[in-house]
């Protein structure tokens, strides 16, 4: 960055937070987003990586595994985290929070969901779902060559840590679980699967662009409750943990590193006002997943067509 452009980004600063000492507050240092391999999360980082350059902040996007990003924020490596889904991140958040360096910046407003799910027209063929014991019952229909006479389940990339191994032996499931390499794996299956009217059952999530393009639904497990992760009391087998299913109604948290305030005040300030609703975060998702748009250019025309969201924020 040039001296110019940094005191053109002071100038900006200075106008938006109004006082001479917050602007000596204000660092010029980067502020560091890490981006993971969901299409909705790349996306709003660039939408939230924009807005802050819009207020004179200078942004890097860094690529991150999905778990091991709480202890980067913790850190300070990275200043924050814009997707924090309580069904695959709640454990990894929880800890970072216990050991200290990060905080919780708020929730965005949506609910949601990360579960097995399968398209409609599965459940010509197996009759009682999407109960997952009916699942179970008909899981010959979901074999494949590799894991016959077993069913195949199509789970997310490993980082998601969806722990669907433990699951489908902790409720005794003839499934075997197959790990994709990408969400586009994922997309590219289930595409697949439903121009022959194959059966798939896969991990999928909401808000997502997949329910504006396949009807479908997620399996219902036994619902989740506190502690079934790593207490065998809980839920219905009294030996094992993850017998349950993931968060039905799960939060989807902002986080910081705890530095964040104080380096880079009004950023901070923004980023507790952001706020996404799941139709916002589907947007997203969509312009990448359905318009092939790059991450960047989506970003930039979500923001043009949603100025009235997101100028409040930066006020
Ligand atoms: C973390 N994810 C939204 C892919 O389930």
């Amino acid at each position: 960055m040039t001296l110019t452009t940094r005191s053109i980004a002071a100038a900006a600063i200075a106008a938006l937070t109004c006082s001479a000492p917050a602007l000596a507050q204000e660092s010029t240092d980067p502020i560091v987003i890490p981006t993971h391999n969901w299409s909705s999360q790349v996306v709003m980082s660039h939408v939230v990586g924009q807005i802050f350059e819009e207020m004179g902040y200078t942004v890097e996007y860094v690529s991150t595994d999905s778990q091991a990003v709480y202890e980067a924020v913790r850190l300070g490596d990275v200043t924050l985290e814009l997707e924090v889904w309580e069904g695959a991140f709640g454990v990894a958040f929880s800890e970072a929070l216990e050991k200290g360096g990060i905080v919780d910046a708020g929730d965005h407003n949506a609910v949601t969901r990360e579960e097995w799910w399968y398209p409609l027209y599965v459940e010509e063929v197996c009759p009682g779902l999407p109960d997952y014991q009916a699942l179970n019952a008909c899981a010959d229909k979901f074999a494949t060559p590799e894991t016959a006479p077993k069913g195949r389940f199509l789970g997310g990339p490993v980082d998601w840590l969806k722990h669907d191994q433990e699951r489908v032996e902790a409720l005794n499931m003839d499934f075997v679980v197959v790990n994709a390499g990408s969400a586009a794996a994922l997309w590219a299956e289930l595409a697949a699967a439903e121009k022959e009217g194959r059966p798939i059952v896969l991990f999928n999530w909401t808000p997502n662009f997949i329910e504006a393009l396949y009807p479908g639904k997620f399996v219902e497990f036994p619902p989740y409750e506190e502690g079934c992760k790593d207490d065998p009391a809980v839920g219905p087998n009294k030996e094992m943990t993850y017998d349950c299913g993931n968060p039905a109604n799960g939060y989807l948290k902002k986080a910081a590193w705890d530095g964040m305030e104080e380096k880079w005040p009004a950023a901070y300030a923004a980023l507790t006002k952001i706020s996404f609703t799941n139709a916002q975060i589907a947007e997203m998702a969509k312009l990448v997943d359905i318009d092939e748009m790059e991450p960047e250019d989506a970003a930039a025309e979500w923001l043009e067509a949603n100025e009235d969201v997101w100028k409040p924020w930066i006020e």
